[in-house]
């Protein structure tokens, strides 16, 4: 049939499942725009900034199985989508961005609103397209989605000049064919690697699980249980990897690192074998890396081959899709206890209580995440920003269910908070999403309090109000002296903005309103803002400064430990 290119892209979004788009138009991308109300069943909403697009399909896409998809228009739209690119490439999120381009006859003439997007883009997306003819369209949108979706999943980038949209083409679906012969990603380990690793593991005394995102994203929950009960492996969780394994589990040690449970990392330390599961030894995890697992040998699971041996020397590599990979191993590892092992780490537990919340009158954000967690039964999708709010939500509320915490984990990109939130929400309606924001994080992209209004997306929204930048004051307090260069802010008043937006607002001050104010705001039926006035100089512990290691850990001062020596490790 003969189709426009616009409606050729729609006929294609169609075809990979899409039914909700995220984006904002301009004059490039305007004739696929004109072309959307031909299909309604691409939902299109309308985001006031391009950052928010991209954080929304990535929220989107964390919490279903579908690929989540922005819209731009040329040169300074596309440009506003970089940092939702590169947020979404650092944690391996599968997204497809589509943006205009000028008429092919007006690149490289500085044309108004021209960007050479595809340069731009290219070290924050796994592939780009530029689209220069109309008949090669549909090919393109289908192998965007592949890549996208499959392998290491990621951001893929399809920039179509507004003449390339305009054009009439012959459009036959059963015609197009992906034609991508370099990229076959490996999916299964091979037998003989699966064998050395059955045989570590049962070797091992003191084994550990690092499981990571790949375990979500491969939806390989069952799989990851059945080894660690099979051969009783205590499960240690990455902070992307949370949720990956319930953390009521007997064998949970929650999450490792710079701001990781005492007892995980300390575990870590004393390994004699680390089974890491799609996650790839970022350096908020592994600390110094000479100081890193001293006494382990490494099993290293990846879909990825360029992950392997990147940072952490690996004993035996398994490339492979994670479920594919922990059915095979599954079948050759033996049963086994560790009961003296299980007995340390439990012990170290006791030792170092870094779940434990000082007990005061005081309105601390720690107990905030916990009232969170008690009131809605553990029950939401937590979506954060990045800094101290971000460390207490991964901390102290317990997740159970799978992809029930959504953060900017590589990137750190403050403002990922509102936008990301607004994604989860859209992509699993009938969840509750509470959404943990600093207040320095939400002043960057809380212009999406319209969206969510426009379109009552109902999500509730936790500012952390300590009048600061506070991850960054945690470091000038402890690096810099308490020389607090720029990292105390104005804030707005929140109650009056969630009113100007018309939604709901609470401000609470006391650690006795709590728990109700949070129960009133489930209570409402739409969107609500809660500002939390937090202790402003509270600091996240342990911590385990950069480039140092689990032996400079630094815990939290109680009676008997005292803090002592701030050293300004920092890389
Ligand atoms: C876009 C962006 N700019 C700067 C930073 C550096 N940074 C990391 S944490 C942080 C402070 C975050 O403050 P806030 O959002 O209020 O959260 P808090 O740490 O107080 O919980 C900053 C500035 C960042 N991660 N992202």
């Amino acid at each position: 049939m003969k189709l426009t290119g616009a409606q050729v892209v729609c006929e294609s979004l169609i075809r990979e499942d899409v039914d909700v788009v995220f984006g904002l138009l301009g004059g490039a991308i305007l004739p696929l725009y004109q072309t959307l109300p031909q299909y309604p069943q691409l939902k299109h909403i309308l985001v006031r900034h391009e950052q928010a697009a991209a954080h929304a399909a990535d929220g989107y896409a964390r919490v279903t199985d579908k690929v989540g998809v922005c819209i731009a228009t040329s040169g300074p739209g596309a440009t506003n989508l970089v940092t939702g690119l590169a947020n979404a490439l650092m944690d391996s999120v599968p997204m497809v961005a589509i943006t205009g381009q000028v008429p092919r006859k007006a690149i490289g003439k500085d044309a108004f609103q021209e960007t050479d997007v595809q340069g731009v883009t290219l070290p924050v997306t796994k592939h780009n397209y530029l689209v220069m003819d109309p008949s090669e369209l549909a090919r393109t949108i289908k192998e965007a989605f592949h890549i996208a979706k499959t392998g290491r999943p990621g951001p893929v980038l399809v920039d179509i000049p507004k003449d390339v949209q305009q054009e009439i083409v012959d459009y036959n679906p059963e015609d197009v064919a992906i034609d991508l012969p370099g990229y076959k990603p490996h999916l299964t380990g091979h037998p003989s690697q699966i064998r050395a690793a059955a045989k570590l593991i049962a070797e091992a005394k003191k084994p550990i699980i690092l499981a990571g995102h790949g375990v979500i994203i491969s939806s390989a929950y069952a799989e990851l249980r059945e080894l660690a009960e099979k051969a009783q492996i205590p499960v240690i969780t990455t902070l992307l990897g949370i949720s990956s394994f319930p953390e009521d589990h007997v064998l949970s040690v929650g999450m490792p690192g710079m701001h990781g449970m005492a007892y995980a990392n300390i575990a870590i330390d004393r390994a004699d074998l680390l089974i890491a599961i799609g996650m790839r030894f970022d350096d908020r995890v592994t600390g110094r890396i000479s100081d890193f697992a001293p006494r382990a040998k490494v099993i290293h699971i990846d879909i990825d081959p360029a992950e392997i041996d990147k940072n952490v020397k690996t004993t035996v590599p398994m490339v492979g899709d994670v479920k594919n990979v922990l059915t095979q191993l599954n079948r050759q590892v033996t049963s086994k206890t560790h009961v003296e092992w299980v007995r340390e780490i439990e012990q170290a537990k006791k030792e170092h209580p870094s779940h434990l919340i000082p007990e005061n009158n005081k309105l601390l954000p720690q107990y905030v995440v916990r009232q969170l967690w008690e009131a809605t039964k553990g029950n939401s999708i937590i979506v954060t920003g990045v800094g101290q709010h971000q460390m207490w939500a991964a901390q102290h509320f317990f997740y159970t269910k799978p992809g029930s915490f959504v953060t900017s984990g590589g990137l750190g990109t403050m403002g990922f908070e509102v936008p990301a939130a607004l994604g989860a929400k859209v992509g699993r309606p009938h969840d509750t999403v509470w959404s943990i924001c600093g207040d320095g994080g939400f002043q960057m992209t809380l212009q999406e309090l319209a969206t969510i209004r426009e379109h009552n997306i109902d999500v509730k929204f936790a500012i952390f109000n300590n009048g600061f930048h506070g991850m960054v004051r945690q470091w000038q307090e402890f690096f810099y002296k308490k020389d607090y260069v720029e990292t105390r802010f104005f804030n707005p008043d929140f109650v009056k903005l969630a009113e100007a937006y018309d939604m709901k607002g609470f401000r609470v001050t006391e650690r006795s309103k709590v728990r109700e104010t949070i129960e009133k705001a489930m209570a409402h039926k739409g969107p609500v803002i809660v500002d939390f006035a937090v202790e402003s100089e509270e600091n996240v512990y342990p911590m385990i400064p950069a480039g140092t290691s689990v032996k400079e850990m630094l815990e939290a001062p109680m009676p008997g430990r005292e803090l002592v020596d701030h050293k300004d490790a920092s890389t």
